[in-house]
């Protein structure tokens, strides 16, 4: 049986930024911690702090009941798994490498078919926000009860959400989150490549975005999920109409500037389809349907 305690051990396997990062937050808990990473000279830092330091993926595996993997990708965590896999039979992993919801599912089913309880995970964090307020993890998986006695040991690493039991849920809110991420982001890099065409700091204008963004992500998103699920698109604030009609403004000043026009183009597309579809009156809310394959 798994210990409870706030000092379980634990083992990661993984320790690139954000593995060392995890390990780390649960060496500095109390947790007696043993590393291994493929490159064994990663792990000095960490046996520094006082971690135990694995020989192979093997030992690794079999010092703990709770096992941590956060590798590049899922591809490689099957790979490094599969050949542990009778020695990972009636431990707990908790795979915390970025993935898509079919690549959870599909190592859930793996494990399930070899006694290995199987959490996945999604970090909403970078590494320096590890063990801090503001950072979480997302879980899911079939067996709550594992997150249940494992969230003591887990909650050294940031506070943890539970997302269900569809092992793909962890990776479908992350990805979800992610991808709102970077539009913002790249969003802000075609602003700041307008405002710098006429030689105008990108750090002078930082502050007037930042409040711009903040007020339009509290108008679009509250505002959009509520008319998504209610399905009521018709606005009276910024229809798509309006916005078909000024969007090629955008692009014209990105030509005009001497900027590429190729990251928005598709935006121009996708306002025209809504319009021509006739939901020219409806506001943002309308993009999310048509961006379905259906
Ligand atoms: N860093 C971040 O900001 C983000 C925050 C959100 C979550 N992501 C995801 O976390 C996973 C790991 O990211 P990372 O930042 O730790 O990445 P690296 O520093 O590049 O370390 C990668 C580790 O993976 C090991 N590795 C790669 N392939 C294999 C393999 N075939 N067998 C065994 N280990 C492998 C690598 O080992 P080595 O190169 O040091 O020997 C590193 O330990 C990732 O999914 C992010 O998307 C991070």
């Amino acid at each position: 049986m798994p210990s409870n305690g706030s000092t379980s051990p634990v083992t990661v396997l993984g320790l690139g930024l954000m593995g060392s990062a995890l390990a780390s937050a649960l060496i500095e808990a109390g947790h007696p911690t043993t590393v291994w990473n493929r490159t064994a000279s990663k792990t000095g830092p960490l046996v520094a702090q006082g971690a135990a330091p694995a020989d192979t993926a093997r030992a690794a595996v079999t010092a703990s009941d709770l096992v941590i993997v956060c590798l590049t990708t899922n591809d490689s965590v099957r790979t490094l798994l599969e050949p542990e896999a009778e020695a990972l039979a009636g431990r707990t992993v908790v795979n915390l490498t970025n993935g898509t919801p079919a690549q959870a599912r599909e190592l859930a089913s793996w494990a399930a078919a070899h006694g290995i309880t199987y959490i996945d995970g999604g970090i909403m964090a970078v590494p320096q926000m590890i063990a801090t307020p503001g950072a979480y993890i997302l879980y899911s998986g079939t067996d709550e009860t594992a997150f249940t006695t494992h969230r003591p040991t887990l909650a050294a690493l940031a506070d943890t959400k539970w997302v269900g039991k569809d092992p793909g849920l962890a990776a479908l809110y992350d990805l979800s989150l992610l991808t709102g991420m970077y539009g913002m982001a790249m969003g802000v890099a075609q602003a700041f490549a307008l405002i710098r065409s006429e030689g105008i700091p990108a750090q002078e204008f930082a502050p007037l975005l930042t409040d711009w963004i903040v007020a339009m992500t509290h108008g679009i998103v509250p505002g959009g999920a509520e008319a998504l699920d209610t399905d009521q698109h018709l606005t009276d604030v910024s229809n798509l109409a309006m916005n078909r009609e000024a969007f090629p403004n955008f692009t014209a000043a990105f030509a005009e500037q001497g900027l590429r026009t190729d990251l928005f183009e598709p935006l121009q597309d996708l306002l025209d389809r809504a319009v021509e579809q006739g939901h020219g009156a409806d506001g943002f809310s309308r993009m999310s349907l048509l961006l379905r394959k259906d």
